[in-house]
């Protein structure tokens, strides 16, 4: 739901609004807010040149005012409430109601003038993340301007000169105001017919950004540098970020910005796609090459483009397992192959109801109904059509249907798969013993566990195939 600054005005929530005088604000384009986290349909432009719009991934665009041939937006930096995920707020730093803030949407050779106001504590400043612009809109904090103060309203104004997937974030108390959530992304869409860009019949935009926030409680810590325990896709974490959904044989473009403080190489199930763009423009199609994965290193954007030509419901993650998962204790020791059941029943002795996890693996944490704090997402999961899915995170799935209709986002549901195309068990054989922990089969006594009948396999240089083997202590 879209609603104007005034119908809020008034609201408690919002004393700090009056630190910005109304008679100032009138002569400024209302700033318009966003309460929901839910993905909104793109938003066709009422006016100036013509363009295809993109979906930003549970999020939106913002709206412009058309002042005498400028497109005039307004910015407010303020504390938002950000739903990652259904049953987990998070108090972060934002625009406009969110974080990230609305996106961008302009077209190259458009003049625009953004309006930003800080309703923060603290001062800040709007960086223009690649953008060709006069230095003094650029945004540094202290290098091109003073920093913007709490209350107070700057515009920056420029030409959108050249057409790619930009960010805009603070460049000013950088570490804390983006551990926080402030950033947003900027499309400047190509004037006409580009020779390096298509059009695409679905353009999807998101940031990668990351928090740490201890299980049970709702703000960042913001001192933080790299053990961030949420990685999120526009502030979103899996099951919370939206699927992307396509027709089955159409062009999808989705631009990926990388605002954390580490690379995430994001894979793609299913399809092979080019990278046809990054932050410094369209990618000649000369110097393209197919992919599965592209990684998006910090401070970057990767614009990557493929025909949706299979039908199903295929994954679209960051390969890093880890940042797959939500909120967990980074202490808890591994138990792969310990037998704990021995354990399990001399504390439940001590501790009524106590169970041990994790000797099998992690996936039993999936199916139990783990009591977890107050405000906390779960550390892994998901519900699928066969199951717990098990991810969190930078997961979502692109769901590619023959009948879905154009320009519709709606979802589909799960996949119905065609009969014969599934995966399944193979029946009427036994059933095999589970491999036993490698802790109880010692067979030497040497320190350290080291057993006497090592055996390596040599293989010589230029032989075909026969590995020889030899003793280990045989030289
Ligand atoms: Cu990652």
């Amino acid at each position: 739901m879209l609603l104007n600054r005034r119908s809020l005005i008034g609201a408690a929530s919002l004393a700090a609004a009056s630190t910005v005088s109304r008679a100032a604000m009138a002569a400024l384009p209302e700033p318009v807010i966003q309460t929901s986290a839910d993905t909104q349909p793109p938003l066709l432009p009422p006016n100036g040149r013509p363009y295809n719009p993109v979906v930003t991934l549970n999020g939106w665009t913002a709206p412009w005012r058309m002042r005498d041939g400028v497109k005039e937006f307004h910015l407010v930096a303020e504390p938002v409430v950000r739903e990652m995920a259904p049953g987990f707020k998070a108090n972060l730093w934002g625009y406009n109601g969110q974080s990230p803030g609305p996106t961008i949407e302009v077209v190259e050779g458009d003049r625009v003038r953004l309006y930003v106001t800080n309703r923060l504590p603290e001062a800040t400043s709007m960086h223009w993340h690649g953008q060709r612009l006069p230095n003094g809109m650029d945004g540094v904090s202290g290098l091109t301007q003073a920093a913007i103060q709490p209350g107070k309203t700057w515009v920056y104004e420029f030409v959108a000169r050249r057409p790619g997937s930009f960010m805009y974030h603070p460049h000013a108390d950088e570490m804390l105001q983006m551990a926080m959530g402030m950033m947003g992304l900027w499309i400047t869409h190509p004037k006409g017919r580009h020779p390096h860009i298509d059009p695409v019949d679905r353009d999807y935009a998101f940031l990668l950004n990351a928090y740490d926030v201890e299980p049970g409680s709702a703000t960042p810590k913001v001192m933080t540098m790299l053990d961030f325990n949420l990685w999120s896709w526009n502030s979103r974490i899996f099951p919370g970020i939206a699927p992307l959904v396509a027709r089955q044989g159409e062009r999808v473009r989705i631009r990926v910005g990388n605002l954390t403080m580490t690379n995430h190489p994001i894979h793609l199930h299913g399809h092979e796609f080019s990278v046809t763009g990054t932050d410094g423009g369209p990618v000649p199609r000369s110097a393209r090459w197919p992919e599965v994965t592209t990684d998006v290193a910090v401070g970057q954007m990767r614009q990557i483009e493929f025909i949706a030509d299979e039908e199903g419901d295929w994954a679209l993650h960051c390969h890093k397992s880890h940042h797959t998962m939500n909120a967990m204790g980074h202490s808890v020791p591994t138990m792969i192959g310990v037998d704990t059941s021995d354990l399990e029943q001399r504390i439940r002795a001590l501790v009524p109801g106590y169970m041990g996890m994790g000797s099998s693996g992690m996936h039993e944490m999936t199916e139990m109904q783990m009591p977890l704090p107050a405000n906390t997402a779960p550390m892994m999961a998901g519900d699928g059509p066969f199951g717990p899915v098990g991810m969190g995170g930078m997961f979502s799935v692109l769901k590619v249907r023959r009948d879905q209709k154009r320009g519709d986002y709606s979802d589909p549901g799960w996949f119905q798969h065609p009969a014969g195309t599934l995966a399944r068990e193979v029946e009427g054989l036994p059933d095999a013993a589970p491999p036993q922990a490698p802790m109880h089969h010692h067979h030497g006594s040497m320190p350290g566990g080291m057993a006497n009948e090592v055996q390596v396999d040599v293989r010589k240089p230029g032989a075909t195939g026969a590995a020889e083997h030899a003793g280990h202590h045989e030289h």
